[in-house]
């Protein structure tokens, strides 16, 4: 994998020249800034989300916990409509935070961050695959989800963290028992999201992402937050999320159904 530390993120760009572009993720969402999408899109459809996959790992990468599937190929989790050309197959789910309640989201909204912030990374089928789909500006559909404290447990979440003892140490990796990502209760942007382009948040920070953003805010416990915070994490970063980057004159578009 890519080495760099979160400590010295300004310096990215001394190797990763493209992490100083200027379509740049993340940024602060300003609701006053949004625009309405322009009518008669076909609404955002999606598939395979309530299939059970046949395997489920996570992994401790040293920059976050990755959850991944295999599902037979018809039932993959897949992404199309909205903002979207074509059809965009899951590659794997995971998660940015920090160490207190104060930071910890990659995207801002008005200037405010949220504790954990949910990444599910999508690729366009069109492309051979995921590597090659990287270098187009349309390869990836990041749908991001930011999470709050509040009571309610989430199903998916503590099926993941009823295993991150295996995995406390960056590059440990363990089989969990397999469960559809509807136990993420991710009622896919129900009440509108926000659309935007940008770019990877880490190294390579390729821009090749088309950005959903759900305007729903979801719930995280604070349990559940503490086990995050006991993963270990490359070169003792406490967090994991990347600061928000200039837009640039991108425009941030909503979406509803
Ligand atoms: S994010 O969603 O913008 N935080 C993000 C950041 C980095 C990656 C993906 C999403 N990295 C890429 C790796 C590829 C890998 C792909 C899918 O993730 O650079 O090597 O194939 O796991
Ligand atoms: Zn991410």
């Amino acid at each position: 994998g890519q080495h760099f530390d979160y400590k010295k993120s300004d310096e990215w760009p001394n190797e990763y020249p493209i992490c100083a572009g200027d379509r740049q993720s993340p940024v602060n969402i300003e609701l006053h800034h949004v625009r309405s999408m322009e009518p008669g899109r076909p609404p955002l459809g999606r598939f395979g989300y309530d299939k059970k996959p046949t395997r489920m790992k996570i992994v401790n990468n040293g920059h976050t916990v990755q959850l991944s599937g295999e599902w037979p190929a018809k039932d993959t989790p897949t992404i199309y409509g909205g903002p979207l050309t074509g059809l965009y197959e899951l590659a794997q789910i995971h998660f940015h935070w920090g160490p207190d309640n104060t930071a910890g989201s990659e995207h801002t909204v008005a200037n405010q961050s949220f504790p954990l912030e949910m990444h599910l990374v999508h690729w366009k089928k069109s492309y051979e695959n995921i590597s090659e789909a990287m270098l187009h500006d349309d390869g990836l559909a990041v749908i991001g989800y930011l999470m709050s404290v509040d009571k309610n447990p989430n199903t998916g979440l503590e099926r993941m963290r009823a295993s991150f003892n295996k995995i406390l140490r960056p590059q440990q990796t363990t089989e969990i028992e397999p469960f559809p990502l509807t136990l993420f209760d991710l009622d896919l942007l129900k009440e509108g999201y926000v659309t935007y382009v940008g770019s990877l948040t880490t190294p390579p920070c390729n821009e090749s992402a088309i950005w959903l953003l759900s305007v729903r805010i979801k719930d995280v416990t604070m349990d559940e937050m503490d086990s995050f915070r006991k993963l270990r994490m490359e070169n003792h970063n406490e967090h994991n999320y990347r600061r928000v980057q200039p837009l640039n004159g991108r425009s941030i578009t909503y979406y509803y159904d």
